[in-house]
């Protein structure tokens, strides 16, 4: 059993009676492993304690170091071939460490969630924006994985589907994490009723939302879902569309400035923005700036280029083509240029996979 701590001393030894009852009930021969962070309410001493009568081990950090790096830890130091990991305050019923296990042990599966969403789980009266958000993200991991309960905190795993996996801590969600990243053929939710915790507070911070969201979408990218990383792009130059058009409607607003070096500084401040954003988040790039800047510039010039060429190509060609009269035609211009947008837009995501980035994206594919 894998059980990170922090300041979770008022439910340690209810959580340890608990474990070791349901273990020694189903003949299970437990090892309980307490990854604790230097907790100030003095959690650490208190499992010191209780391994004084119980096959304990803990492992003392030296500052909160985050939920997921614990759990990786505990999973280094466990000397059991099926891991468990729960939450220590005791909203994960101890109660069902038998059926999961036994999933395992049988070879039923390689992996086995306490889940909350399918029948015969549950939450304890939470409220409706509670349930509501926990609904939402499960949506966003539907593309990894197919289980109801992929944010579980609750699950077991046989050993060897971590074996040579390199697990980032980054995020909450470590269960999912495993999944996505682990040598996993066999998925088996068992259901809980997930109680609220008995004492002590959540260290879920506001933040936690966004770092979800960075999690998944890094999880997409392991699975070299390309379109995750297109539509982070297409984010970004959302982001530019909106301050290039600001920055030229105020430069013409302030009067006196041709429109044409108007244009001209929003192009550049916003591209500024798009490579910012794109370098820090779409391709967490990690090389040095170098000619980083000027290759994106470029390629968002080339880009520009291209656009002109297709509007010409389709609103001078192919219009007439199709029989569309040229005074006629404003919603065929607009059509066309949201063609050419999209167009260009799958060329400079090319362009800055392949060439401003591509010692990057080499370096994780
Ligand atoms: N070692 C360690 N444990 C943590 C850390 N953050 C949370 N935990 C533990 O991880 C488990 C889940 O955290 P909890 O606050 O219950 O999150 P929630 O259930 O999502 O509200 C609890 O046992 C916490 O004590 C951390 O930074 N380090
Ligand atoms: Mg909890």
């Amino acid at each position: 059993m894998i059980v990170p701590t922090y300041n979770e001393r008022g439910n340690l030894d209810e959580l340890v009676r608990r474990i070791t009852g349901s273990c020694s009930g189903a003949g299970i021969d437990v090892q309980i492993v307490i990854v604790d962070d230097n907790s100030p309410d003095g959690t650490g001493g208190n499992a010191e304690q209780l391994a004084k009568a119980h096959n304990i081990k803990v492992i003392h950090r030296a500052g909160k170091l985050g939920l997921s790096s614990a759990v990786i830890e505990g999973f280094r130091a466990a000397s059991g071939d099926i891991l468990v990991v729960m939450d220590a305050d005791l909203s994960h019923p101890p109660e069902t460490i038998p059926a999961m296990v036994s999933k395992i042990a049988s070879g039923e599966a390689d992996v086995v969630v306490g889940s909350r969403y399918i029948e015969g789980g549950g939450v304890e009266n939470w409220p409706l924006h509670r349930r509501l958000i926990s609904k939402v993200a499960t949506l966003f991991a539907r593309p990894l994985t197919k289980i109801k309960d992929p944010m579980s905190g609750y699950f077991a795993l046989k050993r060897s589907v971590i074996d040579g996996v390199t697990l980032d801590p980054v995020g909450y969600k470590i269960g999912l994490e495993v999944i996505v990243k682990g040598h996993v053929s066999k998925v088996v939710e068992v259901p809980i009723h997930f109680a609220n915790r008995k004492s002590g507070k959540s260290k879920l911070g506001g933040l936690e939302m966004i770092k979800y969201l960075d999690h998944v979408t890094r999880l997409y990218e392991s699975k070299r879902f390309w379109l995750a990383k297109y539509l982070k792009f297409s984010i970004v130059g959302g982001t530019g569309a909106i301050i290039n058009l600001a920055i030229f409607w105020g430069l013409l607003e302030m009067g006196n400035i041709e429109y044409h070096i108007a244009a001209g500084i929003a192009f550049v401040v916003a591209d500024t923005n798009n490579f910012i954003w794109n370098r820090l988040w779409t391709f967490r790039s990690k090389e040095k700036l170098h000619f980083q800047y000027f290759q994106f510039l470029f390629v968002s010039f080339c880009g520009f280029w291209i656009n002109q060429g297709l509007l010409t190509l389709l609103i001078d060609y192919a219009m007439p083509g199709m029989g569309v009269l040229q005074d006629a035609a404003s919603f065929y211009k607009v059509l066309s240029q949201v063609i050419a947008i999209f167009l260009v837009s799958l060329f400079n995501f090319a362009a800055n996979s392949l060439w401003t980035f591509s010692p990057d994206v080499k370096k994780r594919t």
